[in-house]
């Protein structure tokens, strides 16, 4: 098997999303997957979860199923099915909506009930959502910090609109399941890339003449 990469078998991780309605669970979730979507297993069971695969240091392959809880509420049937068996809990709030911030508590409440019965606990996260909107922020960062020592987690602030930190937080969030550390040089090369679309109009009023495909131009640059 000289073509293979020589690879360890890939390790699984199930990671679940959790937190109020409109926190953006589904827009991270989609984000971070490029709609890479597990809907056979959707159709099938009646969950889902979105599927990425990452190679961490050391050559380490992992599976992260990134769960999405969907309309399911604190308390709702399918819950504990969400939770159980979890490696990571990743616990999302808007940083522009206090209420979606205090009701954390009870999301953590309804993780632990179900997680405290079996084994190692799952490692959890602290989500700060929606940094895009800093200038409306309601929840103070000191708030953010003291619930998540509090609660022994780790602690991230993302934007699933603009793509800022996503990779990274996950990343993080898998190494840290697995034991391994991320060196600054592998933290650097997850950071965000800043993606502007530049479009190009050719001679045309864009305001009164629309524009067919050919004749709009649009590519990338990367900021980083
Ligand atoms: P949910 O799955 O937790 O219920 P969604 O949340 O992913 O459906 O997102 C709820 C709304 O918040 C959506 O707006 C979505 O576009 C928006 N949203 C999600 N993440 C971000 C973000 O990082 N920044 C900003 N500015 N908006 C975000 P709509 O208007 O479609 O309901
Ligand atoms: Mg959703």
């Amino acid at each position: 098997m000289s073509d293979s990469e020589d690879e360890s078998p890939e390790k699984q991780l199930k990671i679940v999303l959790m937190g109020d309605g409109a926190s953006g669970k589904t827009s991270l979730a989609t984000r971070y997957s490029q709609e890479q979507f597990n809907q056979q297993y959707g159709q099938t069971v009646g969950l889902d979860f979105y599927l990425k695969r990452v190679v961490l240091p050391g050559n380490v392959h992992a599976a992260l199923q990134v769960w999405d809880i969907g309309g399911q509420t604190l308390g709702g049937k399918m819950l504990d099915n969400y939770i159980y068996g979890c490696h990571g809990v990743l616990l999302v709030y808007d940083i522009t909506n206090y209420a979606s911030f205090e009701n954390l508590e009870d999301w953590y409440n309804a993780v632990k009930k179900v997680t405290s019965k079996d084994g190692k606990p799952p490692h959890m996260a602290l989500i700060g959502n929606k940094i895009d909107l800093e200038h409306m922020r309601t929840v103070k960062l000191d708030k953010h910090q003291k619930f998540a020592q509090e609660h022994g987690m780790s602690s991230h602030f993302v934007s699933a609109k603009t793509g800022d930190s996503v990779n990274l937080t996950f990343q993080r969030i898998a190494a840290e399941i697995l034991g391994i550390k991320l060196t600054k040089p592998d933290i650097d090369q997850h950071q965000r890339v800043v993606k502007a679309e530049i479009i190009q109009y050719k001679n045309k009023d864009p305001a009164t003449s629309p524009l067919s495909p050919s004749q709009t131009r649009s590519s990338f640059c990367s900021l980083q």
